[in-house]
């Protein structure tokens, strides 16, 4: 038997191996807001097994100290004002350690003032929408060609062999690096969510309301992300991507891009 657990246990551990890339937690990110959210969910993560480890603690303890076979006779007390106290200060306790810098974050989270640029985001059935506001310059962002041609049934095309399959787009949301950028979520028909996980976005886009968020990355690279409401058949195949750039490379971008209009605007 225990020769039988072993084996099994090292098959898991050689399987293990398989799945490096793999992760459970949820990532740091590249945000100020990212990285204190990341806290508060390790926090409360640690405080849950350190509450776990005490109350199955205590039972096992209890079960083990006082079981029948000692000779230990049952209590005849029907209930302890003292123990009812304890487990509700305790809990009162432990709830105010979490719900203050939980508070703070989100007053921060909400504070969206003072932009340095702002983007409408409006989702669409099933793509996404950019708008620099005061810029002139927007654009639909798609699935990128090879995601959407390999996710086609009897394509004959692996979708091991697309890089980032199904979290690639036409056309990323470009933002500089250190900017607090605005976004400023909509929707066109049906309720989308906008997603990315490392900036420590996700809020819903709802048809003609107009929701709210921002971010500061402080590193450069490509972040993705997916639609997170489930918006209709096509849900699965409109991933976010967003490119954060130095600040140089970002304004010969969008000079680029309204360079790329202005032909257009002027017929
Ligand atoms: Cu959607």
């Amino acid at each position: 038997m225990i020769r039988k657990l072993c084996l099994s246990a090292a098959g898991l551990l050689l399987a293990g191996n398989a799945f490096a890339d793999w992760t459970l937690n949820m990532p740091k990110g590249v945000t100020e807001l990212s990285v204190e959210t990341y806290g508060l969910h390790m926090m409360v993560f640690w405080w849950c097994v350190a509450i776990g480890f005490g109350v199955f603690g205590v039972m096992i303890y209890s079960m083990f100290k006082h079981r029948k076979s000692q000779g230990v006779q049952p209590a005849s007390f029907s209930h302890s004002t003292t123990a009812e106290v304890v487990w509700t200060v305790i809990p009162i306790i432990i709830l105010l350690v979490m719900a203050v810098p939980s508070a703070e974050t989100l007053v921060k989270i909400e504070d969206s003032r003072k932009p340095d640029m702002t983007v409408v985001v409006t989702g669409y059935q099933w793509k996404w929408h950019y708008n620099y506001q005061n810029e002139d310059v927007s654009f639909f962002s798609s699935l990128a060609r090879t995601s959407a041609d390999a996710r086609r049934k009897q394509s004959g095309i692996d979708p091991f062999s697309v890089d980032n399959y199904l979290l690639e787009v036409d056309r990323p949301l470009v933002v500089p690096k250190g900017s607090k950028v605005r976004v400023l979520l909509t929707s066109n028909d049906v309720i989308h969510a906008w997603w990315v996980p490392e900036l420590s976005i996700k809020k819903d886009a709802i048809p003609g309301y107009m929701n709210e968020i921002w971010f500061r990355a402080e590193e450069t690279g490509t972040f993705r992300g997916q639609c997170a409401e489930l918006c209709g058949k096509d849900h699965g195949y409109m991933p976010v991507v967003v490119e954060v750039v130095e600040p140089e490379e970002f304004a010969a971008w969008l000079a680029a891009e309204q360079g790329n209009t202005a032909p257009v605007a002027a017929n």
